[in-house]
């Protein structure tokens, strides 16, 4: 897979990429690669913002900066770029980030991801180069860069070899072997502490048990949850 963010903050990436389940899949079938708009604005001054036509509030991401560094990137119209890759808008009212989402997009062999910082992107930008708008909740961040990294994390831990147990990620919350629930609850050693002790089902070694343990607490997470993933 390969992975392209554009932002003006590349940098805030660092820290990501040098966390070793990032590193792991680096080192792997991943390619990922940070483009600084300012390295590719046609304006003077490095300027890639401005301010809002109408007035108000904050500075926009410029479409003619974005359409020169993704022509520059791909060799190609960013209008067309669209049609062969997922081109995605991090904007706090675009569609939320979820399992299923995560999915789809692990599935895909590139993705673009564009990030705006102030406040935000020119609308055209939306409307003309991106595939998709995705949020990662309704709140308002200072930009999309943590949310990138939110929709690169889970991604990456989606791919084939990415977690030490392939297993591990096809069984965990909201997954479709879960049926859309989250995950049941987990216990380690100590078997008790201040009294405490772990389900004696799951000592117990009786695999069936278990599993139908698992499920009955998942479930009954769901329904704490407000249930909108059981039926
Ligand atoms: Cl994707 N961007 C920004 N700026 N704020 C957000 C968000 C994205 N998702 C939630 N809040």
């Amino acid at each position: 897979m390969e992975i392209d963010v554009f932002t003006l903050f590349p940098e805030w990436f660092d820290w990501f990429t040098a966390q070793r389940h990032v590193r792991n899949a680096l080192a792997g079938k991943v390619r990922f690669e940070r483009v600084n708009f300012r390295d590719h604005t046609p304006l003077s001054g490095g300027q890639v913002d401005d301010t809002p036509f109408g007035g108000g509030a904050g500075m926009l991401l410029r479409v003619d900066v974005v359409d020169s560094a993704l022509r520059a990137h791909y060799q190609l119209d960013p209008v067309e770029l669209r049609a062969q890759r997922r081109v995605i808008a991090l904007t706090p009212g675009g569609r939320l980030l979820d399992d299923e989402l995560v999915d789809e997009l692990a599935a895909e062999p590139a993705l673009t991801l564009l990030c705006a910082r102030y406040e935000g992107f020119d609308e055209r930008i939306i409307e003309h180069f991106a595939s998709d708008e995705v949020s990662i909740g309704r709140y308002v961040l200072s930009g999309g860069e943590l949310a990138a990294m939110v929709l690169c994390d889970a991604v990456l831990r989606k791919l084939p070899g990415a977690l030490g147990d392939a297993s591990s990620s096809a069984e965990e919350s909201f997954s479709s072997s879960l049926g859309g629930d989250p995950e049941y609850p987990h216990y380690t050693r100590p078997a008790e502490h201040r009294g405490w002790r772990v389900p004696e089902v799951l000592l117990s070694g009786h695999h069936e048990r278990i599993a139908q343990w698992r499920r009955e607490r998942s479930r009954e997470r769901a329904q704490r949850l407000g249930g909108d993933a059981a039926d």
